[in-house]
């Protein structure tokens, strides 16, 4: 490698590692990067950071580096180090700024136009506020209400899909078990002005048309669990686990074809559950998953959302933030923020997660679908709801594993 790194470093500029296609695993990496394993495990050196095929300064955005920068005399910078013995690879690959692409997503708040449309940071964005029926039962409207403001056209990317479905993708949810809320409790929508809620009973608030309590929903709906559910819940060895059935099951399932220059996206939930706290660690252990497909490296049975100990979100998990803090089931549960955030949900006495944010590596340009799917263990009663919101893509940040964290404030 001919260029040292810190003249990298000020021209702020992506690199490409080679012509192959994007892919997980250790693609080949080539002009202009040292070291770069791409996607495997970040070993570009400083102050480079790897993603796929580019190797892009660590510092920056893939595409805000080249648009923040383009103005002071970088671009010339770029013109003495391809002169500089490096050879015709590093001009095509750097050779300035980031370059625009109209199959690019828009990234706000950078200052910089990554998708050609003559103006940065314009992608639509807040688009759910004319979604204003709690019960509307168009999917795309579902999907505009997470977030996904744009549909896929003309080989753009976007919204390619979306429907409603039981936990095994058939058709036959009940209408009720989605809903379109302004908010939920104290809790507003994370994203715009509405959220989603997917409910193995209602996804309804106390008042609502409609709403059943938790104790009492029974939707008369049923499918199989996905593949590899249920599973033994970590933090409950002896729990019995039943058969491969999804009662009252909620789904929403979206295929996105992702921006050229996306890496990961995250979504926001909160999970509500009346199996808290008489039916911790039971077989009446409620699930909440996300299928991705195709999966994730090494995510064999596609589930996103999962808990420090992989196991998908319920009460025998660890994501059980929002509770009267006690012992239950011989475990411990600290109960962190306390039981405010319940009350006007219909789950007082119960519990929830809390917010949490679940991000995961996509890849860029394909197609991916996402099943956010919820149901009833066991038998249908004892419902559980989740919110969902902000659904988000993610640029060179995006992290090489899914991973969910409490949601930043
Ligand atoms: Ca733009
Ligand atoms: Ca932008
Ligand atoms: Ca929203
Ligand atoms: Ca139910």
């Amino acid at each position: 490698m001919v260029l040292s790194r810190w003249v990298l470093a000020l021209s702020f500029l992506a690199y490409a590692c080679g012509d192959s296609e994007p892919q997980f695993g250790n693609a080949a990496c080539e002009a202009g990067a040292e070291g770069c394993d791409c996607y495997g495990n970040n070993t570009c050196d400083e102050p480079l950071s790897c993603r796929s095929n580019l190797c892009v300064d660590a510092s920056d955005n893939v595409n805000s580096g080249g648009g923040t920068h383009s103005g002071g005399g970088t671009h010339s910078g770029g013109g003495t180090h391809s002169g500089g013995g490096s050879g015709g690879d590093s001009g095509s690959a750097g050779g300035g700024s980031a370059p625009c692409d109209p199959g690019n997503y828009d990234f706000p708040g950078n200052g910089a136009d990554e998708d050609c449309s003559g103006k940065e940071d314009d992608a639509a964005a807040n688009c759910d506020s004319t979604v204003t029926d709690i019960a509307d039962s168009v999917p795309l409207h579902a999907a505009q209400v997470l977030g996904l403001c744009r549909i896929a056209e003309n080989g753009s990317w976007g919204v390619l899909d979306a429907s409603y479905v039981m936990a095994d993708g058939s058709d036959g949810m009940a209408p009720l078990s989605h809903g379109i809320l302004p908010g939920y409790g104290i809790l507003g929508p994370r994203e715009g002005e509405r959220l989603l809620a997917l409910s193995s009973g209602t996804a309804r608030r106390p008042g609502d048309p409609g709403y059943l309590p938790p104790t009492e929903g029974m939707m008369w709906s049923q499918s199989e669990t996905p593949p590899g559910h249920p599973a033994q819940p970590t933090q409950c060895p002896n729990a019995p686990v039943t058969v491969a059935q999804a009662f009252d099951p909620a789904a929403l399932q979206v295929t996105l074809r992702v921006p050229k220059n996306v890496w990961g996206l995250a979504f926001d939930f909160d999970f509500y559950s009346s199996d808290f706290a008489d039916y911790v660690c039971s077989e009446f252990n409620d699930q909440f998953v996300t299928l991705m497909d195709p999966p994730p490296p090494g995510h064999v049975n596609g589930n996103i959302s999962f808990d420090t100990n992989g196991d998908s979100v319920s009460v025998n998990g660890d994501f059980v933030d929002v509770c009267a803090a006690g012992f239950y089931a011989d475990r411990e549960f600290p109960c962190p923020q306390g039981i405010q955030q319940l009350d006007g949900t219909g789950f007082e006495g119960h519990s929830a997660s809390g917010w949490r944010t679940t991000a995961t590596p996509v890849l860029p340009g394909t197609e991916i679908t996402l099943r956010f799917t919820i149901w009833d263990s066991g038998d249908q009663i004892l419902d559980s709801t989740v919110l969902l919101d902000n659904l988000r893509w993610l640029g060179a940040d995006a992290p090489t594993e899914p991973v969910t964290a409490r949601t930043t404030p």
